[in-house]
Parts: structure tokens; C-alpha cells; sequence
């Protein structure tokens, strides 16, 4: 029993010693391929994921001052910076999504 502790106290401890802290790059203000800033509102909610399945990262930002939801499509390869085209609604049912905001 007592070697099963000491040898659980040294993994423990060798998983310390070899984690290391997050290390983030500096913010930036995302943009799309005209220039523009795409998350220019501090209230903005971007979020990402592959929407179109090919394999890059779009951007999808629920906008703060009106509720609509915008989509980027990244049109850079996969694991590169990204490129986002502009922007073009979401829509549901023919009516662009709109969700509660302010
Ligand atoms: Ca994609």
C-alpha cells in the first residue's frame, strides 16, 4: 500500500513538473477580405466551427445591436490564417435569425 501511494505521489509530481501554462498570442481585430474588421463591437459573440465541412475554420458572430446572427466563410486551407469572405445572414424559414440582444 505504501508503495502504491509513493509511486502515485511521483507521477503526480512528474505531471506537474511537465505541464506547462497556456501561452496566448496578443489579441487582433479579425478582418475580412475588403479589410474590414468583422468583430469590431466588443459585445459581438463570435464563434467558430467548420459550418461547410471543408475542412477550415468559419466564424459565425451573433451580433449585439440588432440580434442577427452573421456568417463568415473562411476561405483559406486548413491550419493556415484564416480569410473570411464577407458576411451574409443566417437564415431560418426565409426570415434572417434573430435572437433576444442588447
Ligand atoms: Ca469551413
Amino acid at each position: 500500500m505504501r508503495k502504491t501511494i509513493w509511486i502515485a505521489a511521483i507521477l503526480l509530481l512528474a505531471a506537474t513538473a511537465w505541464a506547462q501554462a497556456p501561452n496566448f498570442d496578443y489579441p487582433y481585430f479579425v478582418r475580412n477580405t475588403a479589410g474590414y474588421i468583422v468583430n469590431g463591437n466588443v459585445y459581438d459573440c463570435p464563434c467558430f466551427g467548420d459550418w461547410d465541412d471543408d475542412g477550415s475554420m468559419d466564424m459565425m458572430v451573433g451580433v449585439f445591436f440588432n440580434g442577427n446572427i452573421q456568417y463568415y466563410h473562411n476561405t483559406a486551407p486548413a491550419g493556415s490564417e484564416p480569410v473570411f469572405e464577407n458576411s451574409v445572414l443566417v437564415y431560418a424559414d426565409g426570415s434572417p435569425i434573430s435572437v433576444s440582444y442588447g
